[in-house]
């Protein structure tokens, strides 16, 4: 793409005065709206990466807007010294949308990774009885649960972790959708407070796990009393065909009362991102009394944390995702997705597979993950209306807003396979 001046010119500021901890993809964005964007010189183009799963219900959704102006012109910040006539109400709506019956707010997904940590530890050694200091939690290799030095200390990608030492110690790692690595923990330390993981890998290149490996973890943390810590915070709230990936196979709007057989409940569930559509840092930790209640007054909290925007916008946005049953055509469009795309890869030479869940998918290409190939790739798609973003080398994740429609998916589904042919062998 011909790069325009005022493109230039912005990167050039963002490089001149920022921070150089990213890598964008070389456009300027300034206008959204469901699942288009325009950037700065107004080309449009279709949203495939929906901010990491933070804009399930499209760019700028009009109920969503407007519920944050309304509250904007009302009241935006008491912190949480006075109560405010939007948490309670939002404290009740979320946990029985949920199925829980407490919950904590937070701003960012980190912030509630964090809580839900110190939540379990302290469960730990209050209900458990491990001796204090001593409280483990199990983590999978390649996870991702975000980026402060707690959670980046059991962290298995150098450059998350390598240099921000010394990392925080009662954390074990063991390789992901491995249940006999999990019992094997769990049977010879009785330290192990939590098992924290991700239903689907987003980061690491949406790894889908075995149908049987949550259910299976949720057995083996119950048979020996650990808590199930399920951070939803890219794979929930519809994002992968249903409200939780947790839930398997079920598409009710929540909570599932059927108690499918392929629901796995967490004891901790951990949301963020698409819980407020994208408009506003909204975070949140779930879970019941047994356990929310281990934290008294002054033990946690957070300037922002159940702001009287974060509730009102996070109402509306949990509302959209039902009244428009994103959910379901996450689902419907995530099949066709995946079929329209392994139709190219049964010819292709770049591309050898497509793995995901509803609207989390992802592509691996044909190259080494040293290669730039996935990154040509997605300048290529930038070209051609369609920004994506490599995940991990030569792995591209697609992930558009769950308002895309059917014609729109086919329309993406074309762009993103004339690409690819471009760069056939
Ligand atoms: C970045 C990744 C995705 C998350 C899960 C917690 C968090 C995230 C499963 C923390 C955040 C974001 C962070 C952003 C890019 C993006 C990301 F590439 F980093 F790994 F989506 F896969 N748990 N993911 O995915 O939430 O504190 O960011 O609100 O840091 O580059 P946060």
């Amino acid at each position: 793409m011909e790069t325009q001046v005022q493109t230039e010119n912005f990167i050039a500021l963002e490089h001149q005065h920022g921070a150089h901890d990213y890598h964008p993809i070389p456009v300027v964005l300034e206008r959204g709206e469901g699942v288009y964007l325009w950037d700065v010189e107004g080309k449009k183009y279709f949203d495939f990466l929906s901010a990491y799963s933070a804009v399930n219900q499209g760019h700028c959704h009009p109920r969503i807007v407007q519920a944050l102006q309304q509250q904007a012109e009302t009241l935006t910040l008491t912190s949480r010294a006075f109560h405010n006539n939007k948490l309670g109400e939002y404290m009740k709506y979320v946990t029985s949308y949920f199925g829980f019956e407490r919950m904590l707010p937070s701003n960012t997904g980190a912030e509630a990774v964090e809580a839900a940590i110190k939540i379990t530890r302290k469960w730990g050694y209050t209900k458990k009885n491990i001796p204090d200091h001593k409280a483990e939690i199990v983590v999978c290799h390649q996870n991702f649960h975000g980026r402060t030095s707690t959670i980046i200390s059991f962290s298995s990608d150098p450059g998350s972790k390598n240099y921000f030492g010394p990392h925080a110690t009662g954390f074990i790692s063991i390789p992901y959708n491995d249940i006999e690595a999990l019992e094997a923990v769990l049977e010879t330390n009785p330290h192990v407070a939590g098992f924290l993981v991700e239903p689907i890998q987003g980061e690491a290149g949406v790894y889908t796990p075995d149908d049987s490996f949550m259910r299976q973890a949720r057995a083996l943390c119950s048979e020996y009393n650990v808590l199930l810590l399920a951070d939803e915070i890219q794979t929930g709230i519809g994002r992968t065909g249903s409200l939780l990936a947790v839930c398997g196979n079920c598409t009710c709007a929540g909570p599932c009362e059927k108690q499918e057989a392929t629901y796995t409940r967490p004891d901790v569930l951990i949301l963020g991102k698409a819980i407020s559509g994208g408009t506003y840092p909204v975070s949140a930790v779930l879970c019941n009394a047994s356990i929310m209640d281990v934290i008294q007054p002054g033990q946690h909290g957070s300037t922002f944390g159940g702001n009287p925007m974060a509730c009102t916008v996070a109402m509306e946005a949990l509302e959209v995702i039902r009244d428009e049953k994103l959910t379901q055509n996450a689902r419907k469009l995530g099949k066709r997705f995946r079929a329209g795309m392994q139709a190219y890869i049964d010819k292709s030479t770049i591309v050898t597979k497509v793995r995901g869940r509803g609207l989390l998918n992802a592509i691996v290409i044909n190259d080494t993950e040293e290669s730039d190939t996935a990154w040509n790739i997605c300048l290529k798609l930038r070209d051609n209306g369609l920004l994506a973003k490599p995940t991990h080398g030569n792995i591209i994740r697609f992930a558009p807003p769950l308002v895309i429609t059917e014609e729109q998916l086919d329309e993406c589904l074309s762009i993103i396979i004339t690409t690819l042919s471009s760069f056939e062998k």
